[in-house]
């Protein structure tokens, strides 16, 4: 009991603090853009609200601009069976990628945020540094 308040506690904080201490998106041109949108739709992030982890892999995605459909995998979600039975464990943050007929689960806030870093985060870009 004490221990969930205390993660409900802590979750709450960081989602305050994500929230005063939001980073700047990159900015692309307007067809840039649209290439990033067109790709992103075959990704997808499994999430918690306020999971630290999950939190750094969103600020991620808003500082590289990326609008990746997020899905709660909370209990009593249907996602969460989605990524038990596709990913193999009931872990978040997990990026759901779907390329043609393969679907690819990573796990891992860092690997996730280097894979996308290195997807989206060319040299056109004005991307701001990580916070
Ligand atoms: N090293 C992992 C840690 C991820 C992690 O521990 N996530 C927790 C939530 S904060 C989790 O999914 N725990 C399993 C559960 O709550 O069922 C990462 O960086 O992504």
């Amino acid at each position: 009991m004490f221990l969930k308040l205390l993660r409900e506690g802590l979750g709450r904080l960081v989602i305050f603090i994500d929230f005063i201490t939001r980073p700047k998106q990159a900015k692309r041109s307007a067809e840039e853009q649209t290439r990033v949108e067109q790709e992103t739709q075959h990704l997808s992030l499994y999430q918690f609200y306020a999971c630290p982890f999950c939190v750094k892999t969103r600020r991620a995605m808003r500082r590289l601009n990326l609008p990746i459909e997020t899905r709660n995998a909370a209990d009593g979600s249907p996602h969460r069976e989605d990524l038990l039975n596709g990913g193999g464990t009931i872990k978040a943050p997990c990026l759901r990628i779907d390329d043609n007929n393969n679907t690819t689960w990573m796990y891992e806030s860092s690997d996730i945020i280097t894979y996308l870093e290195t997807r989206f985060g060319d040299d056109d870009t004005e991307t701001i540094k990580a916070t």
